[in-house]
């Protein structure tokens, strides 16, 4: 892979070589994104949809192109069901608070999964505090896997949406959604997916899964931090009250009455983050030179061979068997606490995460205070797999 391309990763810390295995928190940029923006400033720079002036009209032109891009990207069927946004979290928050609005009646039902992040569980929290509506949470197995015969049982004629992660941050489960979105419309129940940890690793075609709505993060997938998707299905959107009241999401305002703009731009109040969005395309422009199945086989191979070499280490317990997994793995050695192991590894140059990582509930059923997580993107090479596993047996060495 173009490792060459992210300048960033030629660097040392504390003196040694930087091994960046955190990419589940956020990927690195190629430079060929990072010069989208630094072009957009230079020569770009202006607001969209509101001047008739050259640069307004053509970074105009350009962030459009960029939806349609997305579109592409995702097989949504019109530009119209692709809304940007800051990120996953407000994508799952602008969902959770207009489809409430609109759709959630005391009693009803929102499921989730046992293994969402916090931001796929607290928005859902708010809707049914405001609507007096009932939160299920669908429970996973000790190997990190949701049964799907479970989830046919959760449904009732009460439930409205299930909000769900396509990859588990966490566990690295990849859930059967294709599965769980065919068994609830079959109950005309409406699905969420959490594309987050995925759509940097894996093909997504939302046709195919047939999703209602998909949220993503542009910095999961080598894109610029502060922006991120929403697709919905136009008919959905079409009936869901406005998430933000603003500019652009207006067809007309008066004191006694505003009527609003069309699909995508009623999500969409105020000035956008163009240079990021531009930079999103860019993103998607590099993924898929490279190739999607490139990427996820060489992310495989990585997490196939880092399981294999962490369970030859004496005390090492993965959290998270799935037997349908991705490149995130979480691990514990012996009663050593994640954070001190971190820092070691940190010390060595080796970049990991730890903590609870969103997922307080995962910690919870797995009664631990949290997990050390290596995360994997297309840059990464089996040779820093090595570094890292060194770097693991000594910090293993100095904290025993
Ligand atoms: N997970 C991680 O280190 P934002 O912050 O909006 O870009 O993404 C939120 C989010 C939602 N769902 C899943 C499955 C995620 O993994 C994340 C972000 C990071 O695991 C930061 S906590």
């Amino acid at each position: 892979m173009n490792r060459e391309d992210f300048s960033i990763l030629d660097q040392k810390v504390y003196g040694k070589a930087l091994v960046y295995l955190d990419n589940a928190a956020t990927t690195q940029k190629p430079n060929v994104v990072i010069d989208t923006l630094s072009k957009y400033y230079l020569e770009q720079n202006s607001n969209i949809h509101r001047g008739v002036h050259y640069l307004s009209s053509s970074a105009t032109a350009e962030f459009e192109n960029a939806r349609r891009s997305v579109q592409t990207f995702i097989n949504a069927t019109s530009d119209c069901e692709i809304i940007f946004t800051r990120g996953t979290t407000e994508s799952i928050n602008l969902v959770s608070s207009s489809f409430g609005k609109t759709f959630i009646k005391e009693g009803d039902e929102i499921i989730i999964s046992e293994m969402e992040h916090h931001s796929n569980i607290v928005p859902w929290q708010f809707v049914c505090n405001e609507r007096d509506a009932n939160l299920k949470v669908l429970k996973f197995n000790e190997k990190g896997e949701i049964s799907v015969k479970e989830f046919t049982k959760m449904l009732t004629n009460k439930t409205k949406i299930v909000a769900i992660t396509h990859i588990s941050n966490s566990l690295g489960t990849i859930n059967p959604i294709k599965d769980i979105i065919d068994i609830a419309h079959k109950h005309n129940v409406l699905v969420l997916i959490d594309g987050a940890q995925a759509v940097a690793h894996c093909k997504v075609d939302v046709q195919e899964l047939d999703c209602d709505f998909y949220c993503f993060s542009g910095h999961k997938m080598y894109a610029p931090m502060g922006v991120g998707v929403l697709y919905g299905k136009k008919n959905i959107l079409e009936e869901m009250h406005p998430y933000q009241g603003g500019g652009e999401m207006i067809k007309e305002v008066t004191f006694e009455k505003t009527t609003y703009n069309e699909l995508p731009f009623k999500f969409e109040a105020g000035t956008p983050s163009v240079g990021d969005v531009l930079g999103l395309q860019r993103a998607i422009e590099y993924m898929r030179n490279i190739g999607l199945d490139n990427i996820a086989q060489h992310e495989h191979k990585l997490m196939e061979f880092t399981l294999a070499e962490l369970r030859k280490i004496e005390g090492v317990r993965i959290i998270g068997e799935a037997s349908q997994r991705a490149g995130v793995i979480s691990f514990l050695i012996g009663d050593i606490h994640p954070y001190d192991l971190g820092v070691l590894l940190d010390r060595q140059g080796v970049a990991v995460r730890t903590g609870h990582h969103c997922t307080q509930p995962v910690m919870e059923h797995f009664g631990i205070p949290g997990t050390v997580r290596v995360s994997f993107a297309m840059y990464n090479t089996i040779d820093e797999i090595k570094i890292f596993i060194n770097a693991v047996k000594k910090a293993k060495e100095m904290l025993s």
